[in-house]
């Protein structure tokens, strides 16, 4: 992980918006030499440039022309690619009134003008250190630790967010549950590790399956695997299957003592439409694990949705 940090903080960046060319120019040389800098001296330049960039902090002048510090915060603070940027208000203004106004606009500190440069330059490094280190924790909370694909934890999180879209505009849903067949008979056979890394492989050429940005895999269990498609009918779904089945099959990965002779999976799978979609993940967790089961009386290999 402090590899991860030492890479990221390197290429960190910094936008400074104050609409005097005098304090961005001081900021811009005391900042420069430890990360990428943007200078804005304006709302509407700071917000386009917090979209474009994707700055990792923004040092914000509270009084400028047309829209103020706060403003901007407020429209950075509501939109999803610029929320969680931190802002540190620069200000030589700082009666409470005006320090609540900024508290409540979602900053994350102040710094005084004028402006000191170990302040300016400390503040900065922490904050960013800060947001870098959220950011490795959330992805990695977020990660199967074998396979390195999505986990059940960042399945709960994404199923709301995949159908929302979905139910609200009349746009099919389909889940699909993959298990991989006799995959007891291939640990007992050769072993737990390469039992593991049958899993990486078979994760990696499901994901590399996926076609839409949209579309994501999740290990769900053991040997199972769930994969969210938005937008998909059962034809969309059906041929999804077809396609990860066939590149498995393809693989040939040795499982010597089942019927086949190499690994294969089964899935089942369920397409709902708009306002049917249950909100309830379980449910329609239910309706693919029952179809996923007739497959596995069926001789496997195989998917029915
Ligand atoms: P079926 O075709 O009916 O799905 O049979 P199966 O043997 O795949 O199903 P079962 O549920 O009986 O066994 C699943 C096996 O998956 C049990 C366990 O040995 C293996 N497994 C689960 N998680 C892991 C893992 O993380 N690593 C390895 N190597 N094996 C795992
Ligand atoms: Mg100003
Ligand atoms: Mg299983
Ligand atoms: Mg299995």
């Amino acid at each position: 992980m402090l590899d991860l940090l030492d890479e990221k903080y390197k290429k960190s960046s910094v936008l400074v918006v104050d609409d005097e060319n005098l304090s961005l120019e001081l900021s811009n040389r005391i900042l420069s030499p430890l990360f990428t800098v943007y200078l804005a001296t304006n709302g509407e330049q700071a917000i386009e440039y917090a979209l474009c960039y994707k700055p990792d902090l923004i040092l914000l002048d509270i009084m400028m022309e047309g829209l103020d510090g706060t403003d901007i915060c407020y429209v950075l603070k509501s939109k999803p690619e610029t929320k969680n940027i931190p802002v540190i208000f620069v200000t030589s203004h700082y009666e409470d009134k005006m320090q609540m106004k900024c508290w409540k606009a979602g900053c994350v500190d102040f710094i005084t003008k004028p402006i000191n440069h170990l302040t300016l330059t400390h503040r900065v490094k922490t904050h960013i250190e800060h947001k870098i280190k959220t950011e490795i924790l959330e992805s990695l909370i977020k990660k199967d630790r074998l396979t390195n694909i999505s986990n059940r934890f960042a399945l709960d999180e994404d199923y709301p967010v995949a159908i929302n879209y979905c139910q609200r505009n009349l746009a099919y849903f389909s889940l699909l549950m993959i298990d991989i067949d006799d995959f007891k008979l291939f640990n007992d056979t050769y072993g737990h590790t390469s039992g593991d890394n049958t899993l990486i492989k078979v994760a990696s050429i499901i994901k590399k399956s996926l076609s839409r940005s949209t579309d994501n895999v999740y290990r769900f269990g053991g040997e199972e695997f769930v994969i969210l498609l938005p937008n998909t009918n059962n034809t969309g779904a059906e041929m999804l299957s077809k396609k990860i089945i066939s590149a498995l099959n393809s693989n040939r990965i040795e499982n010597k003592k089942t019927k086949i002779g190499y690994v294969t999976i089964s899935i089942g799978g369920v397409t709902y439409f708009s306002k049917n979609i249950p909100n309830d993940m379980v449910e329609a967790l239910n309706v693919a694990d029952n179809a996923l089961y007739k497959i596995k009386g069926n001789g496997k290999n195989s998917y029915f949705i």
